[in-house]
């Protein structure tokens, strides 16, 4: 067929260096830029493959999120804005590591177990981020995706590209599948929302951003009129002097629990960092004796939560709510949300993915990593069939401002900002409300991490032999103490997570497990 000779023929543009394997991980495939090229052309190739079987449009992002500017990624958004399924990212990984020779009998081989009809149009969306690497790379996507279909959307954070995938699969339902179509949805319901904040003070209405250098900076600034003055943002790591996620983002600020560089910030001031593609937000503040109080994914989870749990009783809808969370999530946030906010908690495996997931068995499901990746999902609800119009219409704006498809650190924002306003709350207020256990994060070389394996949502390893006894009798040792261990998905390393009642402990109990991984 001479769609297969066109794929012989530009695939020959976009050779496999011979023996190099790569692994459709947590977040896609991710590694040296240098290293991408074949996989970006043969993702293109995929997503054209599954926008046929699903007969639907197919998303593809060229980003490596948090990871320094050297390296690059990719990963395919499936039709309603989600994560693509795991049979599909086996296919992915299959059809990334055959060797030149081999790539039409292996694409051949998925049509065929998929019953793939060849002649159904394809329509494929796709993004990237501001590395220098992604202009060629995601060419080189646009190259596989054969049919001319495709759309490119050039630059977009990761979300906006899940939100217009969505978008054009739901028939506008869900929203216009344009940038412009997102920042007006998002911002208009923020505005609407803000209008229920009684006395806001000029103060409390300016926000600092940290863009990491990268694309949400570029998007804040786009956004910036939609949001009028209501909120006033302050943009700093915005790409024009300094280098992607290097000493800034949200990743470095929760790893290394202080405040990125080149951001000013005076005491109480809040201020909040967003990753490489903008899936991520954390927030933070230096007190009057210049201590960094940061408030992680958990503390966001928590405020939201608390804003939509004290909603629905407004509203007087009878809906299920829960949180769900990962085995990174602070110990005290966990305790808060169980025994004094009274909600479910569920705990699940690292990745949004399995967040996700899990969120939409509840009627609303708030998710967030630790890291600050997370969203709220909502079943089908009509707040209006509530009486009470007035929470119901603050309901309905909550969820208008909200990015169900995946995380995104400026609808967080905008959700945040407007609950703060709405609840007269500071950020000290609400960091407030309960207080992290001290914790630390290490990472292990091991020869081979794939030797972990581990049960319970990551929280206890099951092999090596002997590796959870040691665990256990080290975390007896300290008070309000946790700690596990857990192969990476992005990185070839074993993640190490210890909490415990103080800092030291903390620190000694990571250590003493991380010795125990060897
Ligand atoms: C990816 C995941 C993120 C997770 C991280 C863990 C998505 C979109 N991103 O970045 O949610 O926290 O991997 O990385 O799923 P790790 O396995 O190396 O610890
Ligand atoms: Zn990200």
């Amino acid at each position: 067929m001479a769609q297969f000779q066109e794929v012989s023929k530009l695939s020959s543009q976009h050779p496999k260096p011979p023996g190099l394997v790569l692994q459709y991980g947590t977040a896609g495939f991710r590694s040296n830029a240098k290293h991408l090229d074949h996989a970006m052309f043969r993702t293109g190739l995929l997503a054209t493959l599954r926008s046929k079987k699903t007969k639907a449009t197919i998303g593809v992002m060229v980003t490596a999120s948090h990871n320094p500017e050297e390296d690059n990624g990719v990963k395919l958004i499936d039709p309603m804005g989600n994560m693509v399924t795991a049979e599909w990212e086996g296919y992915a990984t299959q059809l990334v590591n055959a060797e030149q020779d081999d790539l039409l009998i292996v694409l051949k081989d998925i049509i065929e177990k998929e019953t793939v009809n060849m002649s159904q149009e394809a329509n494929v969306f796709v993004g990237k981020d501001t590395r220098s690497s992604s202009v060629s790379l995601s060419q080189a996507v646009l190259d596989g995706v054969l049919a001319l279909s495709g759309h490119n959307y050039g630059l977009v954070t990761t979300p906006q590209l899940h939100y217009m995938v969505c978008c054009q699969n739901t028939q506008g339902k869900y929203g216009e599948p344009t940038v412009e179509g997102y920042y007006r949805k998002l911002c208009q319901a923020f505005i609407q929302l803000i209008k229920n904040a009684s006395n806001c003070t000029d103060d409390q209405k300016h926000l600092s951003v940290d863009g990491a250098n990268g694309i949400g900076a570029l998007k804040l600034h786009e956004m910036e009129s939609h949001v009028k003055s209501e909120l006033q943002i302050s943009v700093f790591n915005d790409g024009s002097k300094g280098k992607l996620n290097y000493e800034c983002g949200a990743d470095f600020v929760k790893m290394q629990q202080k405040p990125p560089t080149g951001m000013e910030m005076s005491p109480g001031e809040r201020c909040c960092s967003y990753d490489g593609d903008a899936d991520r937000i954390v927030y933070y503040y230096t007190d009057s004796e210049g201590q960094f109080h940061l408030l992680d994914g958990d503390k966001i989870a928590t405020l939201i939560s608390t804003f939509l749990k004290e909603l629905l009783t407004q509203v007087g809808l009878d809906l299920k709510i829960a949180v769900v969370q990962t085995a990174y999530a602070n110990g005290s946030s966990t305790r808060y949300l169980e025994d004094t906010m009274k909600v479910i908690v569920r705990c699940t495996k690292t990745g949004v993915k399995h967040l996700h997931h899990a969120a939409q068995e509840f009627d609303i499901g708030v998710y967030f990593e630790a890291n600050g990746h997370g969203t709220v999902s909502i079943s089908e609800t009509d707040p209006h069939s509530s009486k009470r119009k007035r929470a119901a219409q603050l309901l309905q704006n909550t969820i208008n401002v909200i990015n169900q498809t995946v995380g995104d650190a400026i609808s967080d924002m905008l959700l945040i900002e407007a609950i703060l306003a709405i609840k007269g709350m500071t950020v000290q207020q609400w960091d407030a409300i309960y207080t992290d256990l001290p914790n630390r994060q290490l990472k292990v070389k091991v020869a081979d991490r794939r030797v972990i394996d581990t049960t319970d949502a990551e929280r206890r390893a099951v092999s090596p032999a002997g590796l959870q006894e040691a665990i256990d009798s080290l975390v007896k040792k300290y008070k309000l103490a946790r700690s596990f261990v857990r192969p990476s998905g992005t990185e070839d390393v074993v993640r190490v997570y210890a909490e415990a009642e103080t800092q030291e402990s903390a620190d000694a109990l990571a250590h003493e497990v991380s010795l125990a991984v060897y």
